[in-house]
């Protein structure tokens, strides 16, 4: 949260007065939501790096590094997934990775410079066989000296606890959109299995890393609901993933209209004013922005990045190219 007194601190209780917020963590309605997103565009982005700035230093982005150790096969049917065993999509379908593949991996992305390392698997919810091999994975990527994060889908609080004990510092599920339209891009899980596996990862005292995708074709109100349902937990996720859907030949929704690149920085700006003590990761969909709207998200108030040639079965931009980008806009990587 901005820094008592400061100017950052005044403005935004001047907006929290004037939508009859009383807290500006306590309550995000969906009304004053729709303010920030209807702010003009260069005022949002000056009152969101405004406050960005008293939490966070504007010229450090932090880098997770993903690895798919299980790929494809998936019993879900989430739309934009390439993953999913219901769709036709190039994706190979691969067993769990060996412990020494893991180590590998998690070792060059530490030489390249990464500080977190997230492990992703392509299941509905881990077995427990599958689940002990992957508190092997956490203990050893941790003895590297790298953060460590899993996402793994749904779990249950004693496979939590389980991670936890193992080091897990971080477990991603993101609820993706709005309640309203997630039916209509998921529904083999409903919302209320996400919240409570997020409910189970918090109560184990792993940090949540939870946001969502936009570009599925939602409406604006949807992208107002799920920063509504993110900003309004009891405690905010320390960690928003924002995802650009990145099209995959085969999936549903492959072929929809693209999202301006200016509203996804809206979303944004709209998760760091809501979210301010959060990182907020400019996450899928790196590929398709050029350096100016990755800037301009930096700015807006996003601080993390996923770091490495790849995502979990799609392309991201490579490491050489992101150091470059640092450097033009000296970036200071965490
Ligand atoms: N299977 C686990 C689950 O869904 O909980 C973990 C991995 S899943 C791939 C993690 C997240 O990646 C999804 O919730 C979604 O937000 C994001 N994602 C998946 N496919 C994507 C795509 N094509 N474009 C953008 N984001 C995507
Ligand atoms: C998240 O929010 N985005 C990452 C991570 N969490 C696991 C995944 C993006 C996946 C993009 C599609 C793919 O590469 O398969
Ligand atoms: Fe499976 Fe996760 Fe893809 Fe959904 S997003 S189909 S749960 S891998």
């Amino acid at each position: 949260m901005a820094q008592p007194n400061s100017d950052a601190h005044q403005e935004t209780i001047h907006f929290v007065k004037k939508n009859n917020l009383t807290s500006i963590n306590e309550r995000w309605d969906k009304s004053a939501i729709k303010d920030l997103f209807a702010l003009p565009f260069n005022d949002l982005i000056f009152m969101s790096h405004k406050i960005h700035r008293e939490s966070f230093n504007p010229n450090s982005v932090q880098l997770s590094t993903l690895l798919s150790i299980k790929t494809g096969g998936c019993a879900e049917d989430c739309g934009y997934c390439p993953q999913s065993s219901l769709y036709t999509t190039e994706v190979e379908n691969t067993p769990i990775l060996s412990l020494d593949e893991v180590i590998t991996s998690a070792k060059a992305a530490k030489n390249a410079g990464a500080s977190r390392f997230c492990m992703g698997a392509a299941w509905r919810e881990p077995k427990q066989k599958d689940l002990d091999l992957v508190k092997e994975m956490v203990v050893s990527v941790k003895a590297l000296g790298l953060e460590t994060c899993a996402t793994l889908g749904m779990l249950s609080y004693d496979q939590a606890e389980q991670l936890k004990d193992s080091g897990l510092d971080y477990y991603n599920h993101n609820l993706d959109t709005s309640p309203e339209f997630y039916g209509d891009i998921i529904s083999t899980r409903t919302y209320q299995d996400r919240l409570e596996t997020l409910e189970n990862v918090r109560k184990a005292n792993i940090h949540v890393c939870c946001g969502g995708i936009v570009g599925l074709g939602e409406s604006l109100d949807d992208r107002i609901g799920l920063i509504s349902q993110l900003a309004n937990m009891e405690t905010p996720p320390e960690s928003v993933p924002i995802n650009l859907l990145t099209q995959v030949e085969g999936t549903p929704l492959m072929g929809i209209e693209a999202l301006d690149h200016f509203d996804f920085i809206r979303t944004i700006a709209v998760a760091r004013i809501t979210m301010p003590n959060s990182f907020v990761r400019l996450s899928a969909g790196r590929e398709s922005m050029d350096d100016g709207i990755q800037a301009l998200a930096f700015f807006a108030g996003a601080n993390s990045i996923f770091y490495g040639d790849e995502l979990l079965t799609t392309g991201n931009p490579n490491v050489e190219k992101d150091k470059l980008l640092f450097k033009r806009l000296n970036i200071k990587s965490i």
